[in-house]
């Protein structure tokens, strides 16, 4: 059973589309609902799907309640949201769009090459935003001849070196129950979604499903990552946990952000 009219389901779609938002809407059963423009569905700079224009609606379970993890107010949409419901337990959710590859440009308007592998540089987004490694490599620092002081990954992925990644980061405190709605709303290409020092099951509501620490998704495709033991693991790490998509050029253009977990 419904909770909204489809005369105003179809209003509220108009409306996403015309804001490109995410929403939290209320249905008898949860799930994740991606929905796009297809005017054009060629997964190239041509096509309709690569430049964005997608939304979806997060359905949670009857009854349930959603505030803003900053300030507490009521919410109405958003990638982040602290779910409350009268008898199972809170958790706070994050909502991730993986984008496909986009075309990028130099200040001279051409295509940049990428060094590595001789092939066209591009970038990848998440949730409208994207980190590039080659924002964070400095062109100009010293190496004295050590190449890994400026291009080893421990170096260029680093906070205190080069700030955050751009894209939105995770900020629960070491413990809270965490779900990660994870979105592939590209045409083209599958990604390897993986956080470090966390697991969840592949189903999440069946207790004997497979216990993973990656997931393959495909364009299209919707998962609930319901992590165990909540933010931080069993362990109850602090710190920085990154996220990445794990197929190495998707990392390096762009596909990548922290977990950040906090003591209570
Ligand atoms: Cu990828």
């Amino acid at each position: 059973m419904f909770r909204l009219l489809m005369e105003q389901m179809l209003d509220t779609i108009e409306i996403l589309l015309q804001t490109m938002c995410t929403l939290h809407l209320l249905f008898r059963k949860g799930g994740n609902l991606l929905f796009q423009r297809h005017a054009d569905t060629r997964s190239n700079e041509l096509g309709t799907n690569v430049h964005g224009l997608f939304a979806a609606i997060i359905v949670e379970e009857a009854e349930s309640t959603w505030f803003d993890p900053v300030t507490g107010e009521p919410l109405e949409s958003g990638l982040f949201a602290d779910i409350y419901h009268p008898t199972k337990p809170t958790f706070m959710e994050y909502i991730v769009f993986f984008h496909d590859k986009m075309e990028i440009k130099d200040k001279n308007g051409e295509t940049p090459i990428n060094p590595n592998t001789n092939l066209p540089s591009s970038a990848i987004g998440v949730s409208y935003r994207s980190e590039p490694m080659q924002n964070r490599k400095s062109l100009d620092y010293p190496t004295d001849g050590d190449e890994h002081i400026v291009s080893g990954e421990d170096i260029f992925m680093s906070s205190w070196l080069y700030g955050d990644s751009a894209i939105e980061l995770l900020r629960p405190y070491a413990g809270d129950s965490a779900k990660i709605r994870l979105i592939n709303a590209g045409i083209k290409e599958t990604h390897v979604f993986h956080l470090y020092n966390h697991q969840w099951r592949l189903e999440p509501d069946d207790p004997k499903s497979t216990i993973i620490d990656f997931i393959s998704i495909s364009p299209q495709e919707c998962y609930t990552i319901d992590i165990f033991h909540g933010a931080g693991s069993y362990n109850h790490m602090i710190g920085d946990a990154i996220w990445y998509c794990h197929l190495y050029p998707h990392f390096h253009e762009g596909m990548w952000a922290y977990g950040g977990y906090m003591t209570n």
